[in-house]
């Protein structure tokens, strides 16, 4: 094992705490899963179910995807260019990730934050949620400021090579994080810290639509990390080279370009934003819908290769050859099956006259399970298979575990996302503490939510093997190298640079594309003056 002392120290401080996140997190969905069913115990009161809505989504929406995000790119990078990153700079980004969601939590598990992980004003939380938000912020920036410095010192040694393909997609992660972050830090200081110590009045309708700029290209930042570790383990796993490298970058590229202006497709229902505004939001939604499916074609073609050179024949006769039963592979393309369900709900809900029905609506919680909660979190499962083996120097406590896992998830997610589309499309709102409304509910949004129920523990429980797994290969497994059989470490060829390689370029675009996408809504609002209102504490009571 080749030694990268403090950035292996570093993925694996960030990697167990982000294990932490998911763990608290699944069990914070488990106990608003039964609440929320209709037949079964409500385990904690409204107030409580708030709560736990919020850690539920913070834990895993923000902390289990960051940490592991840095963790990742920590192992990652130094490996595939040889360059070390700043150890000063990486203790930093850590000690203040982890008390920015160190203050954050305590207030949610305190009960003092029910604003949800979307923490939309007039809602107010306790202040140290916002400045733990902030806190945390800075210190990805920190970590983004150490893998580019490492990245320019190696660009300047390495002038006309094309990078890495996984280490472009970590560069592509965080410029994404970078357009996204900046504006939500400002709202959260110039309103919504005021409104939490010194119950200041603020605009519902301004502080949202920041958000929204922030919260779309979120959805990017967990996506793209996925996206280049498929790149990187499905090709090496499989011993070809991936089909095409050059689609793989215009992947990336469109993901830099179009995954800021388009948080308007989550405001369509909202008043006082115009026609014209969420149409351009439309088109640039339908733009960043497009390297998901070359990111698909790209890999099933890298796939239907290597299953070919295995012997597959017929139309799908090489599927069978692939590895199914190595977890890293099979967790990756489970994860890509269901992005596929995910993508097809998500096109469903960018349409304007679709959105109607779909939004706020149980819908909208099936597709982020299968976008998040599955491409991304499944992906990141079998990216551990691999990496904490390989971090820690064991062997996996269980491989026969570690194969089962991933198919369990995928089931119990198909089952549970599905019924939820279904009760979606029957009218059933998301993020209410008594779905039924009390028996005044209609009797057809019962079975759906049993059914949904019965998959969330199917995948729970796969979690639950997921964390128990990972537990037993850092405290008790016995030494060894498996990260590597079960992941080869290929080193790849690299060519020359061309324009698809230009960082700077395509950041550009981007950001006079963000100027045309988001000052547009902007003015409209500002144009016609802000109608701030008092804030809402966690008890429904107004606190200005
Ligand atoms: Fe989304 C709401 C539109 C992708 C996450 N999205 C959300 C929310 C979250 C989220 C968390 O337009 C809720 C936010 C909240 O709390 O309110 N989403 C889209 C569109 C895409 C999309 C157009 N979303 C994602 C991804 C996410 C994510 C990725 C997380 C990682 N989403 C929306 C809209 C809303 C929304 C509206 C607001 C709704 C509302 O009203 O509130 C696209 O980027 C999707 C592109 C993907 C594809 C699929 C490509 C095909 C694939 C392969 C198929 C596999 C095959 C088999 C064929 C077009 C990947 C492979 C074979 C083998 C052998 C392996």
């Amino acid at each position: 094992m080749a030694d990268f002392g403090h950035e292996d120290r570093f993925a694996r401080v960030s990697i167990v705490f982000s294990f932490i996140a998911l763990g608290l997190g699944g069990l914070f969905g488990l106990v608003q899963l039964i609440t929320r069913t209709p037949y079964m115990p409500k385990l904690v009161n409204e107030a409580g179910y708030y709560a736990v809505l919020t850690g539920h989504g913070v834990l895993m929406a923000i902390v289990w995807t960051a940490f592991f995000i840095m963790g990742f790119a920590a192992y990652l990078v130094p490996r595939e260019l040889g360059v070390r990153l700043s150890p000063k700079l990486l203790w930093a980004a850590l000690l203040l990730s982890v008390a920015g969601t160190a203050a954050a939590a305590t207030v949610i598990l305190a009960g003092k934050a029910t604003v949800l992980y979307t923490f939309y004003a007039p809602l107010a939380a306790h202040a140290a949620f916002y400045l733990g938000a902030a806190v945390l912020i800075i210190g990805t920036w920190i970590f983004a400021a150490a893998i580019f410095k490492a990245y320019l010192e190696w660009r300047r040694a390495n002038k006309d090579k094309e990078a890495p393909i996984a280490t472009l997609g970590v560069l592509a992660t965080l410029i994404i994080w970078l357009e996204a972050t900046p504006p939500l830090a400002f709202m959260v200081l110039k309103d919504l810290v005021p409104m939490a110590l010194a119950g200041k009045y603020v605009d519902p309708l301004e502080t949202r639509t920041y958000f929204w700029y922030f919260g779309h290209p979120l959805v990017y930042f967990w996506l793209v990390p996925a996206v280049a570790f498929w790149y990187y383990a499905i090709p090496r796993i499989l011993g070809v080279r991936l089909f095409s490298r050059s689609m793989a970058k215009v992947a990336y590229i469109l993901f830099i370009v179009a995954s800021t202006p388009v948080g308007l497709h989550h405001q369509f229902m909202d008043p006082g934003i115009s026609g014209f505004a969420k149409f351009f939001h439309t088109v640039t939604t339908y733009m960043v819908a497009t390297p998901s499916l070359l990111t698909a074609f790209n890999l099933i073609a890298t796939m239907e290769r290597a299953g070919r050179a295995a012997g597959g024949r017929g139309f799908l006769g090489w599927v069978w050859r692939l590895p199914w039963g190595n977890p890293v592979f099979a967790g990756s393309a489970l994860s890509l099956i269901l992005f596929g369900f995910g993508g097809i709900g998500g096109i469903i809900n960018a349409s304007y006259t679709l959105n109607y029905i779909v939004h706020n609506t149980m819908w909208i919680v099936g597709h982020f399970h299968l976008t998040v909660g599955t491409a991304v979190t499944l992906t990141f499962m079998a990216a551990s298979y691999a990496l904490v083996p390989s971090l820690f120097g064991r062997e996996l406590a269980s491989i026969r575990l570690a194969r089962v896992q991933p198919y369990l998830w995928f089931v119990g997610m198909l089952i549970f996302s599905l019924a939820l589309h279904l009760a979606g499309l029957y009218g059933v709102p998301r993020r209410v503490y008594d779905v039924m409304y009390g028996g005044a509910a209609p009797a057809s949004w019962v079975a759906p939510l049993l059914v949904a129920a019965m998959g969330g523990i199917v995948f729970w429980s796969s979690g639950a093997l997921f964390l128990l797994e990972m537990m037993a290969t850092m405290l008790r497994a016995r030494p060894g190298s498996q990260g590597v059989q079960l992941l080869p470490a290929v080193p790849e060829s690299l060519g020359r640079k061309t324009v698809l390689d230009s960082l700077k370029l395509w950041v550009l675009i981007a950001v006079v594309l963000i100027a045309i996408g988001w000052s547009i809504p902007f003015y409209e609002i500002y144009s016609r003056g802000l109608s701030p209102v008092p804030p809402v504490g966690p008890d429904g009571v107004k606190l200005g």
